[in-house]
């Protein structure tokens, strides 16, 4: 009831109680009521005794409201879960996917102000505070597990395509998860999955963006390797914008790997690319290898060309 309160709200710059209660088919007080819910979300609603309600401001915050309206996918975040804090998103993703106690379907998104336990990748910590952009999707694709790789590439892809369209802010992908502006982390990529032998049950794609957060706020040990888009730009970016222009490029690229196309995904990435051409050392948990990064192959994997010259091909790892 609240959403159809705003939708009015929106329509004209003041609406009387009255008309919104015949409109809504509902009593004056019960309209005062979503008023009153309304302001505490942090909508901003002033009242006059003759012209009646006005909305002045919307919150600087991502409600599923406030991004589905506007969003031009066709699946991809058509349901939200919204929270102002929570442990971590991946892992309610994971939870809902997993026992799909209610009606989950593809392109379901858990977003969070604030994560208390945001997840890296092996068992690594994401910080999350108020001011960036912490969400996960929820995915069931009929592809075979080894497109893992591939769905995170998209991913970065969609990311730097997000920020570009946004912000005019280049950045860059380092493989297989970080997006980068001048060397520093401003994105990270988690991708998880369950599936079996040969068939995906679900994935979940967890994608963090420092949006309007300040260096300082950073923890002191991870300060010299990050950097916010607010840094970047000398401004507060709006978040809710970001979000939809992501959600619909993540769409766009998720349909082309679905069809096969990942091909011409992977040209863009490498265009996009922090990583190619370049003497890296990876951390393959058991091992560190040093080389050229000489290619991505057709399956997201890294090549690495040692200094005997060995082709090494590598799923996963951490450039260091
Ligand atoms: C990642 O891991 O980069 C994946 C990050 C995914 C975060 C999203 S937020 C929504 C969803 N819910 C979750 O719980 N997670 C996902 P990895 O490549 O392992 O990098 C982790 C490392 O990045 C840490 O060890 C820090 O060094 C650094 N780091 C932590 N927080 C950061 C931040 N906000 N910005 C930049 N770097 C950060």
């Amino acid at each position: 009831m609240a959403k159809d309160v705003l939708k009015y709200l929106r329509e004209r710059e003041y609406i009387s109680g009255e008309v919104l209660s015949r409109k809504l088919g509902i009593s004056r007080v019960a309209v005062w009521k979503q008023i009153q819910k309304l302001k505490d979300m942090g909508y901003r609603i002033i009242s006059d005794q003759n012209l009646g309600y006005c909305l002045v401001s919307r919150p600087d915050l991502l409600l599923p409201q406030e991004i589905q309206r506007g969003l031009s996918t066709t699946y991809i975040g058509k349901k939200i879960f919204y929270f102002p804090e929570l442990e971590s998103t991946n892992i309610m993703a994971k939870e809902k996917a997993l026992h799909r106690t209610e009606a989950i379907d593809e392109g379901t998104i858990i977003i969070a102000e604030k994560q208390s336990a945001g997840k890296g990748r092996l068992g690594r910590k994401w910080f999350s505070p108020a001011g960036g952009i912490w969400l996960s999707i929820i995915l069931y694709p009929q592809l075979s597990p080894s497109y893992i790789s591939r769905i995170t590439l998209m991913t970065a892809v969609a990311a730097v395509k997000a920020i570009k369209i946004c912000t005019q802010i280049e950045s860059q992908i380092k493989w297989p998860n970080d997006i980068l502006i001048n060397r520093k982390k401003v994105c990270g990529i988690l991708t998880e999955m369950s599936a079996e032998l040969d068939i995906i049950n679900w994935v979940v794609v967890g994608i963090g963006i420092n949006v309007n957060i300040d260096h300082r706020d950073f923890p002191k040990d991870i300060q010299v390797n990050t950097i916010s888009l607010k840094e970047v730009s000398g401004k507060e970016v709006l978040r809710v914008k970001l979000v939809q222009t992501f959600l619909q490029e993540f769409e766009k690229y998720y349909e082309k790997l679905k069809k096969k196309e990942f091909p011409s995904v992977l040209k863009e990435w490498k265009l996009y690319s922090h990583t190619l051409r370049r003497k890296i050392r990876v951390d393959m948990g058991e091992r560190i290898i040093t080389g050229e990064a000489v290619d991505i192959d057709e399956e997201g994997a890294l090549i690495l060309k040692k200094e005997d010259g060995e082709l090494i091909e590598i799923i996963s790892g951490t450039i260091i």
